[in-house]
């Protein structure tokens, strides 16, 4: 029985790989949050390379190139573990340029000063390691292996962000007023990466029983909340919320509600950047076609080379 072999083998905490018997509905939820991911990495590139000009100083800027660059080999690596599922990349990649596939959110904000960089490494990447690092412990042997190297570099991308944080919040008033203003413009979006709440969550329950997910939506953006509010204190910044206070009772930090019209509001495409964002991807796609021939001929001409010559 396929069905029970897999069921147990999930209990026996064992990697799901690609040539396995896995049922339909796996496979299916796989191939939707594994893509959605991947599109995150390559759109996540947008904001921060409207940027790469405009970095303060050459180390700055090397720095974020080398970041962007990393997005996008995340993007490479989960789209070669989501292919493993039977899917082809172009067909992931259209479905994203005819603004059928989601990407995550928060992709969708602008990036107006030199602080949001900061603040999105410190929380866009923050909390991506947050929901991924159980992520390198997902059932299925890919796209887990994938996360592992991946959360490796996202922590550098934290780092990184939080340090231009604080060089900003040490910085003269004006500047510290750049980190503020981009905290407040940040945070909520960041809250909102987590996903619906549990209760409005349709793929939870299914994803944690198969092991795919680890936690809940709700259980990790609560750790997100408790990790960094003591960050923005040393940084002497104020997070955004009235309703922000540590709750001994819960040992955790009690949060004001988000707003989830705003969410979805995001989510269908109607957010301030979507169709900025949807059109500098469709057109740095159309603009790199001459890379992947010059690749996919590159490739031919050396496979024939290597060709026995027939006698
Ligand atoms: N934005 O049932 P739910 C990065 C959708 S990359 C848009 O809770 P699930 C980075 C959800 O897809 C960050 N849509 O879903 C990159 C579903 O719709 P469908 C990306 C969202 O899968 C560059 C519906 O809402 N990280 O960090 O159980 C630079 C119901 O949701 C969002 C990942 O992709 C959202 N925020 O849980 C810097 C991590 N949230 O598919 C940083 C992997 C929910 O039914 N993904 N939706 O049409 C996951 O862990 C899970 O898929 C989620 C959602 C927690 C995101």
């Amino acid at each position: 029985m396929p069905a029970q072999l897999f069921e147990e083998r999930i209990e026996g905490e064992e990697k799901i790989e690609p040539r396995d018997w896995m049922p339909e509905e796996y496979r299916r939820t796989l191939i939707r949050q594994i893509s959605q991911h991947a599109h995150s990495e390559i759109v996540g590139m947008l904001p921060e390379g409207n940027w790469v000009t405009r970095a303060p100083s050459l180390k700055r800027k090397a720095i974020l190139l080398a970041k962007i660059q990393d997005e996008a080999g995340h993007g490479l690596y989960l789209y070669a573990a989501c292919e493993t599922l039977g899917v082809s990349r172009e067909d992931l990649l259209s479905e994203l340029h005819s603004g059928k596939a989601k990407y995550s959110s928060i992709f969708n904000y602008p990036a107006l000063s030199w602080a949001d960089m900061g603040a999105i490494g410190w929380l866009v990447d923050g909390a991506a390691i947050m929901n991924q690092i159980p992520l390198c412990r997902t059932s299925y042997g890919p796209y887990a292996r994938a996360m592992v190297r991946i959360c490796k570099e996202e922590s550098f991308h934290q780092r990184q962000g939080y340090e231009i944080m604080l060089t900003l919040s040490r910085g003269t008033e004006v500047q510290k007023q750049m980190a503020q203003d981009a905290l407040n413009r940040w945070w909520w979006p960041s809250l909102m990466m987590f996903g619906p709440g549990d209760a409005d969550s349709v793929h939870s329950l299914q994803n944690l029983r198969w092991k795919i997910k680890r936690f809940s939506n709700d259980e990790l953006r609560q750790r997100f909340v408790d990790m960094t509010v003591p960050q923005a204190e040393l940084l002497g910044l104020n997070i955004p919320d009235p309703l922000l206070r540590w709750n001994p009772d819960r040992n955790h930090y009690d949060f004001g509600p988000i707003d989830w019209d705003e969410f979805w509001n995001v989510v269908r495409g109607n957010g301030p950047c979507n169709r900025e964002r949807l059109h500098d991807r469709v057109n740095a796609h159309e603009e790199g076609a001459w890379v992947r021939d010059a690749a996919i001929a590159h490739a031919i001409k050396q496979r024939n080379r290597q060709a026995p010559v027939a006698s």
